[in-house]
């Protein structure tokens, strides 16, 4: 039986071992900026053009953006789903050989669309091990990426009991507001922050907590963009069980009015969100 969704979902799946594989020869910056006004990587160009190639291939996929280039690519064939992807997330992390991933949203709109609009999205996660979290049709599924792909949770569910907290962003640039909260957050939870946001969701989806990165005094819009970073990981943690928020509001609840628009953005347990939310309102 067909399954669009699921063959976007494959296509990430089959590419993240290569993405892993090109990483080692890849840890120098070129001289081209992304949208952002950041430096690129030579492996954050190489992932946005394996992603790019493979997924525009599949007849579902009409069209495909990343956090790499500055307009949406369209393909031939006008495919019904649209794919948003941050390509190699915590690229900074390469240079020190830390964690990061590959980011992915699918829409059934033409990007930029709002996040009722997302009808999957998932994460690969090159730490140790390549694993890969998807949430589709309620349910976030975790799989180690090896030779094969091994299901290893079928349900996965942000745990109860709050344990872990991870905040980006320089302490003197954060408002007032947010470091009062954070104040309080430090004294209940540990601190887990390895600065790149796939790893740090990760260590909330397994520990419980909270992880975000603010506005900050100076860039009240904070640093992650909406559509490559928040809307994917916010889909994954609320379908698991979590909440998340631009300190207002859910973020899938935002429609952004550009493709790379930023977001403060916030993630994890329910009760950490609410008040956070009460803390900057
Ligand atoms: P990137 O997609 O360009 O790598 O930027 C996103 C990353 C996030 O993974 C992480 O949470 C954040 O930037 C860390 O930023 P900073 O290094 O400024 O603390
Ligand atoms: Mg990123």
């Amino acid at each position: 039986m067909s399954d669009p969704v699921g063959s976007v979902v494959d296509v990430v799946a089959e590419t993240a071992p290569e993405i892993r594989g090109g990483l080692a020869g890849r840890r120098v910056y070129g001289s081209e900026e992304n949208p952002s006004g950041e430096r690129k990587l030579a492996a954050d160009v190489y992932a946005d053009d394996l992603l790019e190639e493979r997924l525009l291939a599949l007849d579902a996929v009409g069209s495909y953006a990343s956090e790499e280039r500055d307009a949406v690519v369209t393909a031939d064939g006008g495919g019904a789903l649209h794919v948003a992807c941050d390509p190699l997330d915590g690229s900074s992390n390469l240079k020190s050989n830390n964690a990061m991933g590959t980011l992915f949203g699918v829409y059934d709109e033409p990007l930029p669309a709002p996040g009722s609009a997302l009808i999957a999205s998932g994460f690969v996660l090159f730490g140790p091990i390549t694993t890969m979290v998807t949430a589709r049709g309620g349910t976030v599924r975790e799989w180690v990426l090896d030779d094969d792909r091994d299901l290893v949770d079928d349900d996965l569910r942000l745990p109860e009991e709050p344990m872990v907290y991870g905040f980006g962003g320089r302490v003197p640039r954060w408002t007032e507001a947010f470091a009062d909260y954070v104040t309080e957050v430090e004294a209940e939870l540990k601190l887990r922050y390895g600065g790149a946001m796939i790893g740090d969701v990760t260590q909330v989806l397994t520990y419980g907590g909270i992880f975000g990165y603010p506005g900050l005094r100076d860039r009240p819009e904070g640093k992650l963009r909406l559509l490559f970073e928040g809307h994917p990981i916010a889909h994954v943690v609320e379908t698991a069980g979590g909440a998340s928020s631009d300190g207002e509001r859910s973020l899938l609840d935002i429609e952004p009015d550009r493709l790379h628009e930023r977001t403060p953005l916030f993630v994890g347990d329910e009760t950490y969100i609410e008040r956070l939310e009460s803390a900057l309102g």
